[in-house]
């Protein structure tokens, strides 16, 4: 099941700012040039409040940082894109907000640099299948026509990890792993990637673990590929050809506020 960082912890853990910095000051990010330091200029920010502050290293063996968003912009550590999307495209009638491509948000988690919010209603049009999503490409050539499938071991990880608060009404709030065909031949439908499984084989449900408190959410490979069908392909396939982690909110009269910071890979002990 998916593991919270318990509140003790947290409190210990307040006292080690310095340290507990680590990875959400680490500058992997890919984006040299752009210093967290520039956006706290920007925005006014030295970190207003240390209280809680969670080390996202601690109780595993190894974490990669895809993301912490101090930046500002839409790229991630290996070169892929951040992407916010409702389904208006598909004649839906969803609203996401902001309603532009990609967009962060000051303070992010700590207080400090930025992170993703995005809030937004889901309609009716599509029956159940209405729907808000975040979306971060695991590769800078991902998206059609090329569909590129990560670099990055996957199999060498145990799941995703990343801070998250907020809350999801009336509808489903998932982390799906789609599994997606690669390569530049006879790969895309409609500007997007062909997905060889529905998503529902490839995704975990987190709504339940969502607080108005900064959690830090690790969920597993286990609980991510957990559901079993006649069509169903081994994990390590559909790692080995991942092009991207969906943060997806789905059902009719949905209600979302969802904050998200400091997205990575962890590898237990
Ligand atoms: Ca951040
Ligand atoms: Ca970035």
């Amino acid at each position: 099941m998916i593991q919270r960082a318990p509140k003790l912890l947290l409190l210990g853990i307040a006292v080690l700012t310095v340290s507990c910095y680590r990875i959400s000051d680490n500058e992997d990010d890919g984006d040299a040039g752009k210093a967290d330091s520039e956006y706290q200029n920007a925005t006014g920010g030295e970190p207003e409040s240390t209280d809680s502050l969670i080390d996202t290293t601690e109780g595993v063996a190894e974490v990669l940082l895809l993301d912490n968003l101090d930046d500002g912009d839409e790229i991630n550590a290996v070169g892929g894109s951040w992407t916010l999307s409702d389904d208006n495209e598909w004649g839906g009638n969803s609203d996401i907000w902001p309603d532009v491509p990609f967009e962060s948000v000051a303070p992010g988690y700590g207080g400090r640099g930025r992170a993703i919010h995005v809030t937004g209603t889901t309609g009716t049009a599509l029956v159940g299948a209405d729907f808000l999503m975040v979306t971060t490409t695991l590769h800078e050539d991902a998206d059609c026509p090329l569909a590129t499938p990560t670099e990055i071991d996957m199999a060498h990880f145990d799941g995703v990890q990343f801070m998250a608060k907020g809350h999801a009404n009336g509808a489903a709030l998932y982390l799906r792993l789609p599994f997606e065909k690669s390569g530049p031949e006879d790969n895309c439908t409609d500007g997007y990637p062909v997905r060889l499984t529905d998503t529902s084989h490839q995704r975990y449900m987190f709504r339940e673990d969502l607080t108005e408190e900064w959690t830090l959410l690790r969920i597993r490979y286990e609980d991510l590929f957990r559901l079993s069908s006649p069509d169903d392909v081994a994990p390590e396939e559909v790692l080995r050809e991942l092009k991207s982690l969906e943060w997806f909110f789905m059902g009719s009269l949905g209600e979302l506020d969802l904050w998200i910071d400091d997205v990575a890979m962890f590898r237990d002990f």
